[in-house]
């Protein structure tokens, strides 16, 4: 029995084997001095393993060269090179699962023998280590190697989308916020995404918060839109890690600023003059007006304000078509039935707003459109 041998527990499970045949036949010849003596030896070759033998662990960066020496095997575990191949020293790896590290038996090196991308092997997990039994023969030997595999800046920032779409109105007020995707970089720690940097231009700053549980990534509205001044902006969004070298992902955000009916119609010219006398049914003139605002918000229709001159309704004397800003004569009439100072109106029909024009008789031979 070998109670009270075990080492701690970073120490190496020595596995000894003792002849039980022959040690039982030795006990039967030499009851004596010499089985003592035997017990003891064996005890000695124990004692000294467990204690001279332990764990080792390495460190190596991701994407080493194949062969990239990892440390020195025989020098850690205190084994003779010369005796690796006779003591079959090997890795213990399962069949089909990657290798990744081998032993060279002629310098006892522990070299990378496939390649290791630390992204693939362990993905976001801040610490990715290759865990194996080493196994050394005559007499057994299992030994744990650890290699901690150290991430290097090998992966860029990247937006899920290089083009990131935003719809923002017109009406929205300075100091509006609006989330966008963040970037992913599948490096860790330092070589993660670190900071943002929007392209300076005159509308949106952007916010970046990475503290865990409250990350915010939003454009901050510094300048109020307008979409009739501008309806698209184009914005460049950058992330950087904090890799050695630095590497950066851009992202173009495209603003589409959406229209509000904020604008009245404004009547294209300010005077029209017509003759008086027409004869009733005859176009007399036409006014346009416009609108800047989209589809909608920007389309005109023209029309009459009920009005009357001298207790006659306007529009027993003039009609307007609605779609295109037409002026008829609804009958004759001259400077006497439509007097100087009389006043006709024409507005625009604008869910926003009318905007209104006067119709003043000159008192001659026109009547004038103000
Ligand atoms: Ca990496
Ligand atoms: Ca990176
Ligand atoms: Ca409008
Ligand atoms: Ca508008």
């Amino acid at each position: 029995r070998l109670s009270g041998l075990q080492g701690d527990q970073n120490r190496t499970l020595i596995l000894a084997t003792v002849d039980v045949n022959q040690f039982r036949q030795i006990n039967m010849e030499n009851t004596g001095l010499f089985a003592r003596s035997f017990l003891f030896k064996v005890m000695c070759v124990l004692i000294m393993f467990l204690t001279a033998n332990g764990d080792v662990s390495y460190s190596v960066p991701e994407e080493k060269k194949i062969g990239s020496v990892i440390g020195n095997l025989a020098r850690d575990l205190g084994i003779n090179v010369k005796t690796l191949t006779l003591r079959k020293a090997r890795l213990d790896v399962d069949e089909g699962s990657n290798r990744y590290c081998d032993i060279d038996m002629n310098t006892g090196d522990l070299i990378v023998a496939e390649r290791i991308d630390r992204e693939q092997l362990c993905g976001p997990a801040t610490t990715c280590t290759l865990k194996y039994e080493i196994i050394i023969e005559y007499p057994l030997e299992l030994h744990r190697i650890v290699i901690e595999i150290i991430d290097i800046n090998d992966n860029s920032p990247a937006f899920a989308k290089e083009m990131i779409t935003v719809e923002i109105s017109e009406l929205a007020i300075k100091g509006a916020r609006y989330a966008v995707n963040e970037a992913h970089d599948a490096d860790i720690g330092i070589n993660c995404v670190q900071s943002y940097k929007l392209k300076e231009n005159p509308y949106f700053s952007f916010l970046f918060h990475n503290k865990p549980g409250q990350e915010k990534y939003e454009l901050v509205l510094e300048k109020e839109l307008d979409r009739e001044e501008q309806k698209d902006i184009e914005l460049l969004l950058t992330a950087f890690d904090g890799g050695n070298p630095q590497r950066s992902g851009t992202a173009v955000i495209h603003i589409t600023v959406l229209d509000a009916n904020d604008n009245s119609p404004v009547f294209s010219r300010p005077l029209a003059y017509v003759a008086e006398n027409n004869k009733p049914g005859i176009s007399i003139c036409s006014v346009t007006a416009r609108d800047p605002d989209w589809r909608q918000n920007g389309t005109v229709l023209y029309s009459l304000v009920s009005s009357e001159v001298n207790g006659i309704p306007v529009s027993s004397f003039l009609s307007v078509n609605g779609d295109t800003g037409v002026i008829h004569a609804v009958r004759s009439y001259n400077d006497n039935t439509l007097p100087a100072g009389g006043t006709l109106k024409l507005h625009q029909n604008d869910p926003f707003g009318a905007s209104v024009i006067t119709l003043n008789t000159t008192g001659d031979e026109e009547v004038r459109i103000a």
